[in-house]
């Protein structure tokens, strides 16, 4: 049993030699003193901070503190717990004890819906008890009951997955969740309302079974870009969080064309850059007024990936046309008899195509000199009403004209198929072939990495225009067709989706590279599938090599398994696709959705700038955040340090749901707004109804 206990002020006050003395703690059956308690354990963290009028002020510190009763609950006696002096405020909580109608927080299920249609369909068993280490309960069997009914539809035995410790996780052997993770199987049930129960522990969040699930979450997912939108007003018509047109990104100053000269990619200073810019700015000076395009996350920058996420949305797209309709996400667009999907890319990619230089430059996006600010010294008070940074158009890198050319020339090739916009279609496609025109002249690509990203967009603009040129480009990329490739590398697996995406009979295609290319990323797939994915205790995809960073915890890394499951066709790809959205949603330790509203349990404070400094409680709806970071410590861990220490706290429990700790709740629309509009895209439902419910409000 877990006390909670919370204190909000400056210092921590709860101190370990504290929180194990037994006194502080009571626990009545039927109200007779429960005798023989015993403390096992605390995690001890900060959970929230304040920002105004101060920066990080005041925090809330949390404690849970895990107490063992002698002797298992009874089904209908009642309990009290108590607990005097060690809180803000103490604990007198009284319920009647049913397995079948407490909350356990052990249980952790997928908070939206299981897809009716899945192979691999789990619940899971465990939780970490800071100090204590694993909980060490061996379940012996778990119940699914139908909540219509009310009746047990399904028993079944828990089966242990992964022992604590045993650190087989990953390519570096590691331990996930500190967890002894047992697996609550649940294929065997048809379509309906459920919960899990578990004697001795308690029920499970509730979760359906059904078709359409992802429907749900990929409504929340698309309008989370709604609500980034640059340069526009968000208007009462489409969202409670409503917002003026942002100021101060309308009317830029443009840097140079080729400000940077030759370059693949903007230098990493870019601060500084911009800032010098804006010191020694005189004379002829140029302006445009300019919309289109994301904000980049809490800050405002377009930054010069965004290009990529066309791609994304125009691939969920490709892969499940069939769930995307026009008026399904009550934006601007909604009605324009296109579907609002190619909408939302149309949207990011206008700025760029409105702004594309007379040779066919790109500029990589609009950036300040540094992170938004207000006239207040409390950075963290600014939104797009009072900020005061200015901004400029970006010059044109390698990068910028070969990522545009790829997104246009996809988005200009879904649009074909609508006859009312081949204005616009034509429009893009042109861009497109001038952009990577550019690019060719000015930034001819030298090593793999640069051949991929110009190969890409060469094999997008074959397959649009079918023009034997782009065939023959690709044939003089040496490193691109002889170079050995890491097949689990996102910019190849990109390459190569858009490769395999050329029709078959199109002049210069090389159908025996097609099938080199496709063999290759099966064999590593496969390889990768058997050696980490399957292995671990809560089953879902993250790149074997890569940090806990950026993501890895949440939804940032699905585009790459689903790559490889399009150009694959490995049933068992999709299998894992369909396990790593369950994780997502909350079928992880945690037992949290890591995305802000959507799910019973999710996270609460997102680092969006206009939500920490609105009037409206509940923050946007749709932020997916990167979620636990394994692999560093952000400074406010080191100043108010959990217990156990940072190092001692499993993997994916390695987060802070605090709106100033950039590294735990901040996103990008990129690396992972995008990314949950592919994973639940290509899992939404077949023919959607237009969306004619009332918008979203807050709780
Ligand atoms: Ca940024
Ligand atoms: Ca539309
Ligand atoms: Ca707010």
């Amino acid at each position: 049993m877990g006390f909670v206990l919370q204190y909000t002020g400056a210092d921590n006050p709860f101190l370990p030699e504290k929180l194990e003395e037994l006194s502080f703690y009571s626990i009545k059956e039927n109200g007779n003193p429960l005798e023989g308690l015993k403390t096992l354990g605390f995690y001890v963290n900060i959970i929230d901070m304040g920002h105004n009028p101060k920066a990080y002020f005041p925090i809330t510190f949390e404690a849970e503190v895990f107490v063992k009763l002698p002797k298992q609950m009874i089904e209908g006696k009642n309990y009290t717990f108590k607990s005097y002096g060690l809180g803000e405020t103490d604990i007198d909580v009284t319920f009647t004890w049913s397995d079948k109608n407490v909350l356990s927080e052990a249980i952790k299920v997928n908070q939206i819906g299981y897809l009716s249609d899945a192979k691999i369909r789990l619940a899971y068993f465990g939780k970490w008890l800071g100090t204590a280490g694993p909980l060490e309960f061996i379940p012996q069997s778990y119940e699914v009951i139908d909540l219509n009914s009310g009746k047990i539809v399904y028993t079944g035995i828990p089966e242990l997955r992964y022992s604590a410790g045993q650190k087989n996780e990953g390519a570096y052997q590691l331990d996930f969740s500190g967890e002894n993770v047992y697996g609550l199987d649940l294929i065997h049930l048809k379509k309906g309302v459920y919960c899990i129960s578990i004697p001795g522990v308690g029920r499970s969040y509730s979760f359906c079974v059904a078709d359409n699930v992802m429907a749900e979450p990929l409504f929340t997912s698309i309008r989370a870009l709604y609500h980034q939108r640059c340069g526009i007003e968000l208007g009462e018509k489409y969202t409670f969080w409503t917002r003026p047109k942002c100021k101060k990104h309308i009317k830029l100053l443009m840097m140079p064309e080729y400000h940077f000269e030759y370059c693949s990619k903007l230098p990493n200073n870019i601060f500084e850059q911009v800032d010098q810019f804006l010191e020694q700015r005189e004379g002829n000076l140029k302006y445009k007024i300019v919309k289109g395009g994301y904000h980049d996350a809490g800050d405002y920058d377009r930054n010069p990936y965004h290009l990529r996420i066309a791609n994304v949305l125009c691939t969920a797209y490709d892969i499940n046309p069939e769930a995307f309709i026009d008026e399904q996400f009550i934006i601007p667009e909604s009605g324009n008899a296109i579907p609002d999907i190619l909408d939302e890319a149309d949207f990011l990619l206008s700025f760029y195509l409105e702004n594309q230089w007379q040779d066919g430059g790109i500029p990589s996006g609009t950036e300040s000199n540094k992170h938004p600010k207000n006239l207040n010294k409390n950075a963290w008070l600014t939104n797009t009403e009072n900020e005061i940074n200015e901004y400029v158009i970006l010059p044109v890198t390698q990068m910028s004209c070969f990522d545009f050319a790829a997104g246009a020339a996809h988005l200009g090739l879904e649009l074909q198929a609508s006859p009312e916009v081949k204005d616009k279609s034509d429009k893009y496609i042109y861009a497109a072939e001038k952009a990577f025109e550019c690019g060719m002249k000015n930034f001819p690509p030298e090593n793999l990495e640069e051949q991929l990203m110009a190969a890409h967009a060469a094999a997008r603009l074959l397959a649009v225009t079918l023009k034997h040129e782009y065939a023959d480009i690709i044939k003089t990329f040496e490193d691109v067709l002889n170079q050995k490739k890491d097949y689990l590398n996102p910019a190849v697996l990109w390459f190569v989706s858009a490769y395999l995406s050329i029709p078959k009979n199109t002049p210069g295609l090389d159908i025996e590279f097609q099938n080199s290319l496709k063999k290759n990323v099966s064999d590593t797939w496969n390889w990768a599938l058997n050696k980490f994915f399957l292995k671990e205790g809560y089953l879902h995809f993250k790149h074997p090599w890569a940090p806990f960073t950026n993501g890895t915890g949440s939804v940032g890394q699905a585009d790459l398994i689903i790559l490889a499951w399009i150009i694959t066709g490995n049933e068992h790809l999709l299998d894992m696709i369909k396990v790593t959205a369950d994780f997502c949603l909350g079928a992880n330790p945690l037992g949290k959705v890591m995305c802000s509203g959507l799910g019973q349990n999710h996270i609460l404070h997102p680092l969006v700038l206009e939500s920490m400094n609105d009037d409206i409680k509940e923050y946007v709806p749709g932020i997916w955040v990167y979620g636990p970071i394994g692999n560093k410590e952000h400074w406010l861990q080191k100043q108010y340090e959990s217990i156990p220490s940072f190092d001692e706290i499993p993997l994916l429990y390695r987060y802070i749901d605090i709106d100033q700790c950039p590294m735990h709740t901040e996103f990008t629309v990129q690396e992972t707004l995008c990314k949950a509009v592919m994973l639940f895209g290509i899992l939404a439902p077949s023919n959607p109804e237009i969306y004619s419910k009332p918008i979203p409000k807050p709780d």
